[in-house]
């Protein structure tokens, strides 16, 4: 990359607001959490400063590197920081890496991914870190500047020798005092690069991890962006068509959108906004709808598909079997943000740039690819007349429901709990008959529900949608939850405060996991957004004390070491291969008594990835499926970082 040295940043442009030691203080305020979560928020952080400089056209390489020390480097290949002084008398890298909200104007393009902390920047990370180094290559030299202690100056900038190189290399430690752990997850930081690398094409991210003896290392550039990123999503569907690029750039705003049908029944929407993810959507996904509708009603007038009786269709019509990245990028001064996480696009201007760049440019492709475009309405109807049936077969659970005496048959063998409060009550969805008999036993019946789940549940990425619905497991599910399904599923109708999965720790009932949050997934998706669904972790072992008889559990293999460690004889030890080894009191005491069990949230950090995994462990490919499970299995027992499993 050539090194365009325009100075149009102002170095004494940069504002001075506030100290270091408030992030410290109040970690949250800043990042969210100190968790798993809040650790990787760092290196979001870091690298969205290097994904600047490639937006702004000065930047084609990024690497990050987890070292064995737990510390994160992120080098990029960009202009480097520029080294003056600023006027307070510090350098620029001073300023710039320890004073919060220090946000110089950039010059750039004008379009700065706000991530996940909305432009608070590097200097939030150096407070919470103990060790912060910057190297910076510019203009024939290196220059370097040190932190330590959560953001107090260790060495001053200085230069340190001679380069052709240029760029910026950023290693920090995380403060241990703040952070729960310095785990970091090689896999959620690839995802994550990985979808940087989708947005932003011929970016080229790698990733390497330092920490064991034999690194590991992905690499990641795809020259069709967004093209790239739909086949990916939809590799093992039958699609319609090759992905359709829709692109167009008004009022400053430019659109982005990539979109493929497939024969599947689901919709996969994942939309940004100058790179950061919008999951909770915004105008530019409200002028997307509009647009796509618009486009497609028209062409089913204009060829005699829909008659002048018929409805036009609507969204729910024409989202079944759609994947679809919606990206804008928007100028800061027109940015705005709405909702509780600001992870909803408000800016008004975006809904109509959106709306006419689908509709125009979709109009065009279907004029186009007519066959296509037919194929995809029939989709549509059969949308409708499938969205109707699920509605009757809801209505008919309801009236069925008022009906006491056959709810037995419509909710299989649930024992329900007594509270009648629903968001205080849980309930348990049990693999096999026996394990759901000491389950009942052994639960606290005021809030606890037990469902037994015998046979298998139904593979919900495979099954016809009517053959889904009339599967008995599947059937009790729904009806204990009692919230409807699809399209009619409502959120505000559940029994439950919780709807935890409790199977045996081991490959089927990976398996049996993975068909029930399948089928959530699918059909009852804000279950998990509404961070409803739980997985209940029974222990491994049973661990009894020769001589006094105590019995403790273990839940993982490393916990085992550091308990039995030279003690060996002290112990009988007992693996547990499922969950009807347990008598009912054992199974309450560890795996369903809220003081001492240990549960796993499930949750969708990254839709799109989390469809891909849904594709890889439900699709056809069965060697697939069986390295998909023995690979990750185990991660998302002992590390969950949030991640659907
Ligand atoms: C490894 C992580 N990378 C960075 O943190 C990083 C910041 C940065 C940068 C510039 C170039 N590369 C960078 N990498 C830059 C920006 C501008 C001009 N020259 C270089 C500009 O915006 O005009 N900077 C980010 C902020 C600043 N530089 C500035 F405020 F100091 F200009």
């Amino acid at each position: 990359m050539d090194q365009k040295n325009n100075n149009t940043y102002d170095e004494s442009s940069i504002q001075v607001l506030e100290g270091l030691d408030a992030v410290r203080k109040r970690p949250g305020m800043y990042i969210g959490t100190t968790d798993i979560r809040g650790l990787h928020h760092l290196v979001w952080e870091i690298v969205d400063n290097s994904i600047d400089e490639a937006l702004a056209g000065h930047c084609d390489e990024i690497n990050i590197s987890i070292n064995k020390d737990n510390s994160i480097t992120v080098r990029d290949n960009g202009r480097g920081v520029p080294t003056g002084k600023h006027k307070t008398g510090k350098s620029t890298p001073e300023v710039i890496f320890s004073t919060l909200h220090a946000g110089g104007k950039f010059g750039g393009n004008g379009y700065k991914t706000s991530g996940g902390l909305h432009g608070v920047g590097s200097s939030v990370v150096n407070a919470l870190s103990s060790s912060f180094i910057v190297k910076i290559y510019r203009e024939g030299k290196i220059y370097e500047i040190s932190f330590h202690n959560g953001g107090l100056l260790k060495k001053s900038l200085k230069e340190v020798g001679k380069t052709t190189k240029h760029g910026t290399e950023v290693t920090f430690k995380a403060d241990p005092s703040i952070f729960v752990s310095l785990n970091y997850s090689f896999l959620t930081i690839s995802e994550r690069i990985q979808e940087s690398a989708f947005l932003n094409s011929g970016l080229k991210l790698t990733l390497t991890d330092l920490r064991k003896d034999a690194p590991k290392e992905v690499s990641y550039k795809y020259d069709l962006g967004l093209q790239e990123f739909i086949t990916f999503i939809n590799k093992d569907k039958k699609i319609l068509s090759t992905p359709i690029l829709l692109r167009g750039n008004e009022k400053d705003i430019e659109v982005e959108v990539c979109l493929q049908y497939s024969n599947d029944f689901n919709e996969n929407l994942v939309a940004f906004a100058n790179n950061v993810k919008t999951a909770e959507g915004g105008t530019h996904v409200t002028g997307f709808r509009t647009g796509l509708n618009k486009a497609f009603n028209e062409f089913a007038r204009s060829s005699n598909i829909l008659k002048d009786k018929d409805k036009n269709f609507d969204s729910s019509d024409t989202k079944e079997g759609l994947a679809v990245i919606v990206s804008v990028k928007v100028p800061e001064n027109l940015i705005q943000y709405e909702g509780q996480t600001k992870n909803k696009l408000g800016t008004p201007e975006a809904r109509s740039v959106v709306e006419n760049v689908v509709y125009n440019q979709l109009k065009y492709w279907i004029q186009e690819n007519p066959k296509i475009a037919e194929q995809i309405i029939e989709k549509a109807i059969l949308a409708r007349i499938a969205r109707d049936e699920a509605k009757k077969a809801r209505e008919a659970a309801r009236n069925s429901k008022k009906r006491s005496g056959t709810d037995r048959m419509l909710v299989g063998k649930l024992t329900p709990a007594q509270n009648k409060n629903k968001h205080v009550n849980e309930l348990f969805l049990v693999e096999g008959d026996s394990a759901g008999g000491s389950a009942k036993l052994g639960r606290d019946r005021k809030f606890q529900a037990i469902l037994p789940l015998r046979g298998k549940v139904i593979n919900a990425e495979k099954a016809k949608l009517q053959d889904i619905f009339n599967n008995d497991e599947v059937q009790y599910m729904i009806n204990a939850i009692g919230a409807g399904v699809g399209n009619e599923f409502d959120i505000n109708d559940i029994n439950y405060g919780k709807v935890i999965i409790m199977t045996d720790a081991d490959t089927d009932g990976a398996h049996i996991q993975t068909l029930i949050l399948t089928f959530f997934y699918r059909y009852m998706r804000p279950l998990i957004e509404n961070k409803k669904v739980y997985i209940a972790l029974p222990p491994l072992y049973k661990l009894t004390e020769r001589k006094t008889k105590k019995v403790s559990y273990v839940w993982d293999e490393k916990d085992l070491k550091n308990k039995v460690k030279n003690n060996k004889e002290k112990y009988e030890l007992q693996r547990y291969k499922g969950l009807g080894e347990m008598n009912a009191d054992q199974l309450w005491d560890t795996t369903m008594d809220p003081q001492h069990r240990q549960l796993i949230l499930v949750e969708i950090d990254n839709a799109s990835i989390a469809e891909k995994r849904i594709v890889t462990l439900m699709g056809d490919d069965a060697k697939k499926r069986k390295d998909w499970i023995v690979d990750n299995v185990k991660f998302s027992l002992e590390e969950n970082n949030g991640h659907i499993i």
